[in-house]
């Protein structure tokens, strides 16, 4: 394997050969260690943030705080424009790392570098429009209005399936509205985090702006527990399992801190007699294969119409056997691995469950073996004939494993649709219009993206991200999603000579 590209993100190689990348930001004694599932080769290692280290690096960002903070808005645009630029010239070499340290094909490594160029780009523009509202005032000599200030420290819990768009999401806009961050990555891909800190660093100290605008700490859930128990950082934005999320939430709520979770979903997509077959062919197919079936907007379930049910499931059929699976870095795979061992474990004992429920295989799974496949980590994406009901069904398995389904009226499609525990992503294929309404109204879908003629994956930057129930209901990246990163103040100011008081209350001296 050829990794010149670590070596252009500023990481650098060991003594004992594997790469690391961290300016030390302590006294690590223990390390995650980064192993490719493309190849199975560790690629790297990385110290365990301790519980000192993490008190140096919240006094850093809270010293930063009260730099950053004073820095005009547009200004923190201008230091996010360079940084875009900076991503521009390393989209090629980031997006293999993420390629080869998380296995998405090297195509979807580069996009996600591109999601970050792009909330660059927005957060850019942003800058200049953190607008409050201005109203009325019901006494006479007065002006009410509202303004947007930032929160202080951000901490950014991340998950290995975007390594490092989401962690951009939050952190540009974070930054722009003035805030600082602390980001934990996940323990799975480290190195992806220590380029794109990497690249910044640079960035911020070509600008003069103090380091601990953004930091990174390192480790599992004990590491991302620092933050979630400290009142010192006001919001946490977590990305993961619903699991995951239900004890962050709990946590931070339980001293009344904000959180943003961005959790599980169980996308489904509707397929309508009145839909193109090559629409709902190519949506379907990208949407339950890509990224290996991990991503949280990844088609889970597909509700087919009975008049169609048939010829739908007979293309799938012959789509799924043109599927190639193999190294991500190779531009020919459509398939790359699954993140580790656990994973494919995960996988199989899915697949155990759907058998045990009742499914029927439509599309066989398993574990590929061979020279190719020495990782352990490539499976086969598969289909299965299943109830909406069954309680494997109702749960995310992180795994290329697409649950197809009946439907006869709309009514019962879309109440199937919502009949899942999570809320994220939908997908109505129709080019009926009254279909289509009906899916987007207040009686359709009940997640936090509904689509009409497109898969459930792949959102673009500038809507706002997150779903409903047990996705966590946050919202990132576009829109006004950036509200969430800062606090509201209302203004009321008096520029008359008497002070009339509000609700026409007489209090005479
Ligand atoms: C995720 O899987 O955590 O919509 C995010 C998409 C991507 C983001 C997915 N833009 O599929």
């Amino acid at each position: 394997m050829n990794t010149s590209f670590l070596k252009k993100l500023g990481l650098k190689k060991s003594n004992e050969g594997t790469w690391t990348g961290q300016k030390s930001i302590g006294t690590a004694t223990e390390y995650l260690e980064s192993y490719s599932p493309v190849d199975g080769t560790l690629i790297g290692k990385v110290g365990v943030t301790s519980e000192k280290d993490y008190a140096k690096v919240v006094r850093k960002a809270e010293a930063a705080f009260i730099k950053w903070r004073a820095v005009p808005a547009p200004q923190r645009g201008e230091v996010i424009r360079q940084y875009g630029n900076e991503l521009r010239t390393h989209k090629d070499a980031l997006g293999r790392l993420v390629s080869y340290e998380m296995g998405k094909s090297l195509q979807e490594g580069w996009g996600e570098v591109q999601e970050m160029i792009d909330i660059c780009d927005f957060a850019v523009g942003l800058s200049r429009q953190l607008y409050g509202l201005s109203m009325h005032s019901e006494r006479p000599g007065h002006r009410m209005y509202e303004q947007w200030h930032p929160l202080g420290i951000v901490g950014i819990i991340s998950a290995f399936n975007f390594p490092v768009a989401v962690w951009s999401w939050n952190a540009m806009i974070a930054m722009v509205c003035g805030d600082v961050c602390i980001w934990k990555a996940s323990e799975k891909t480290p190195l992806c985090a220590i380029a794109c800190n990497n690249i910044l660093q640079k960035v911020l100290k070509e600008n003069k702006v103090p380091e601990g605008v953004s930091s990174i700490i390192n480790g599992d859930y004990k590491v991302g527990e620092f933050m979630t128990y400290d009142s010192r950082i006001p919001l946490i934005s977590a990305t993961g399992s619903t699991r995951m999320g239900k004890i962050v939430g709990a946590t931070v709520a339980s001293r009344l801190g904000k959180s943003l979770l961005e959790l599980g979903g169980n996308n489904a997509i509707i397929v309508t007699p009145n839909s193109d077959l090559s629409v709902v062919l190519a949506g379907a197919v990208f949407g339950a294969v890509g990224t290996c079936g991990q991503r949280c907007t990844s088609t889970r379930r597909l509700i087919i119409h009975e008049s169609i049910y048939d010829k739908v499931k007979a293309q799938l059929k012959k789509a799924y056997k043109q599927l190639k699976i193999g190294n991500p870095l190779d531009p020919a795979m459509h398939v790359g691995p699954l993140i580790d061992k656990d994973s494919v474990n995960a996988y199989l004992d899915s697949l155990d469950a759907i058998k045990e429920q009742g499914g029927k295989m439509l599309v066989a799974g398993g574990v590929l073996k061979g020279e190719e496949y020495t990782s352990g980590c490539y499976v086969k994406p598969c289909i299965a004939e299943v109830e909406n009901s069954y309680k494997i069904v109702q749960h995310e398995t992180f795994a290329p494993i697409l649950y197809v389904m009946k439907y006869s009226t709309l009514d019962e499609a879309i109440a199937m649709q919502n009949d899942v525990p999570q809320g994220l992503s939908s997908a109505i294929m129709t080019n009926n219009l009254k279909e289509a309404e009906f899916f987007l109204s207040n009686a359709g879908s009940d997640c936090g993206i509904a689509n009409v003629n497109i898969g459930t994956s792949g959102a673009e930057i500038g809507g706002a991200f997150g779903g409903e129930k047990e996705t966590g209901g946050g919202r990132e990246s576009g829109s006004d999603a950036w509200k969430a990163y800062m606090r509201r103040q209302t203004n009321t100011i008096n520029y008359s000579d008497t002070l009339p008081l509000a609700q026409g209350i007489k209090f005479d001296l």
